[in-house]
């Protein structure tokens, strides 16, 4: 019997400095989050503190220079904490994520000096939640068609418009919002909680992610001070830039995904018996098996390759698609097939794999969906784009 899911020793590859981060996040999501996630999913209300308690880890911004308050770790680190908090849920790795790649990374990378010391240490603390706002009810996957505008006022801007599906945003304390300006140029803004005409209302009825909140962005005429524009970005590459990130991260995320449902699933099968044997003694149930552990082989391979392309600076978007994408099929096609493996046992909370393989319609179609991702390799290859 083999239970180690490190089937080709990539453990070798990692430094010890990785494998402590990685067994300081695998603690707290065993202590934290494993014994309460189906209870805050189930009841659809996000877990308590949470922000606060991945800031204790260092879970957010772990890439972050130290001297903004984040743990000035690299890309792989980053990736592993990621493996590690959606084993516990993808809500968990969701709100990590967001504050660290859609939040933490365009005010470190294009926002001022002031800006960077007023939000970043407070972000990587968990002291302040943060969300970002791009998608829009009638633009999602073409965000360069963005309704959302604001007009000049000297020392200010008003904004107007609206966004949708957003993660966190109900209990976000500022929001990196992109928008249009009066020549149509797309630029990026932090908005805060208590101004006036912003509001944050809960998108209710998720059968997916039920442990976080997703709400909208309604802006009406609201007042944001210039100083709180991002000075040095303009375009739509300036959030595509922070979906790179997130969307790396993604591809680690679901590897633990995939691999508690794997374990979860190896360990039924050696327990359960039908037909006088353990169902794992079955060649239909050891196809299932031998097929997901290839999968996740696959895919850490794919993200540590990628992790180390992205320390070097090298990482191409197209790089990126693809791995987001080949990992959030791998992990989603294995959550579905291990509840198989469960019978009806599967379908019951005591299980991962209904509360993973919902979590996943999400993960498949968020960051850009999974047909996004195929044309944006198509188009790599081809030189052709397919989009429109
Ligand atoms: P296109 O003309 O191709 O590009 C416009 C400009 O952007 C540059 N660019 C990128 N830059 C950095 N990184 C990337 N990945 C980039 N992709 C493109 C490009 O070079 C160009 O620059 P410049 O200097 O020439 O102006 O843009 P397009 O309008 O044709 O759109 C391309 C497309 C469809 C690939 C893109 O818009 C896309 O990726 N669509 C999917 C939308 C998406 O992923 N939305 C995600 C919203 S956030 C979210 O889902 C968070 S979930 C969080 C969670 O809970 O975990
Ligand atoms: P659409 O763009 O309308 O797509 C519908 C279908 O058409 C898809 O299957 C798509 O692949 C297909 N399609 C679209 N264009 C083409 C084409 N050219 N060729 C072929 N097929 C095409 N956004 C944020 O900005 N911030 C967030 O924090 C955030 N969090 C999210 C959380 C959740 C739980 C969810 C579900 C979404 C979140 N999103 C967020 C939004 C997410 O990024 C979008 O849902 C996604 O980009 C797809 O946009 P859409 O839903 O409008 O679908």
């Amino acid at each position: 019997m083999n239970m180690n899911t490190d089937y080709y020793q990539i453990d070798d590859l990692l430094t010890e400095e990785h494998k402590l981060v990685r067994q300081s996040v695998r603690e707290f999501v065993q202590q934290e989050i494993k014994p309460v996630i189906d209870k805050y999913a189930q009841a659809h209300t996000d877990i308590p503190d949470l922000m606060k308690k991945l800031g204790s880890i260092g879970a957010l911004g772990p890439y972050i220079p130290e001297e903004y308050g984040g743990a000035g770790l690299d890309q792989i680190s980053y990736g592993l904490i990621m493996q590690e908090l959606e084993a516990g849920d993808s809500a968990i790795r969701s709100s990590a994520s967001v504050q660290s790649s859609l939040v933490m990374f365009p005010i470190h990378e294009y926002a001022t000096e002031e800006q960077k010391m007023k939000w970043l240490p407070k972000l990587a603390s968990g002291e302040l939640v943060g969300c970002f706002g791009l998608t829009e009810p009638n633009h999602g996957s073409n965000p360069g068609g963005m309704e959302t505008k604001f007009v000049d006022k000297g020392d200010h801007v008003i904004l107007n418009g609206a966004k949708m599906w957003i993660t966190n945003s109900p209990i976000a304390d500022i929001a990196v919002v992109w928008a249009k300006d009066e020549e149509g140029i797309v630029r990026g803004m932090v908005v805060e909680k208590e101004m006036e005409g912003f509001s944050a209302p809960e998108t209710p009825n998720k059968w997916s992610l039920r442990a976080s909140k997703t709400g909208e962005l309604v802006f009406e005429n609201v007042k944001v001070p210039k100083e709180n524009l991002f000075p040095n970005i303009k375009g739509l590459k300036g959030p595509l830039s922070c979906l790179n990130s997130a969307r790396y991260g993604i591809s680690w995320g679901v590897i633990g995904a995939a691999i508690d449902c794997y374990e979860t699933a190896l360990q039924y099968s050696l327990e359960r018996t039908q037909f006088g044997k353990p169902i794992g003694g079955f060649q239909l149930q050891q196809k299932k098996l031998a097929e997901f552990l290839t999968e996740i082989t696959k895919a850490q391979l794919l993200c540590w390759r990628l992790g180390t392309l992205k320390n070097e600076g090298r990482a191409t978007p197209a790089q990126i698609s693809m791995a987001k994408r080949n990992n959030v099929k791998m992990a989603i096609d294995i959550a579905r097939e291990s509840r198989q493996i469960l019978g009806g046992m599967g379908i019951v909370g005591d299980y991962p794999m209904m509360r993973h393989a919902a979590n996943l319609e999400s993960v498949i179609t968020y960051e850009g969906t999974h047909d996004v991702h195929l044309l944006i390799t198509g188009m790599d290859i081809t030189g052709i784009n397919a989009f429109s």
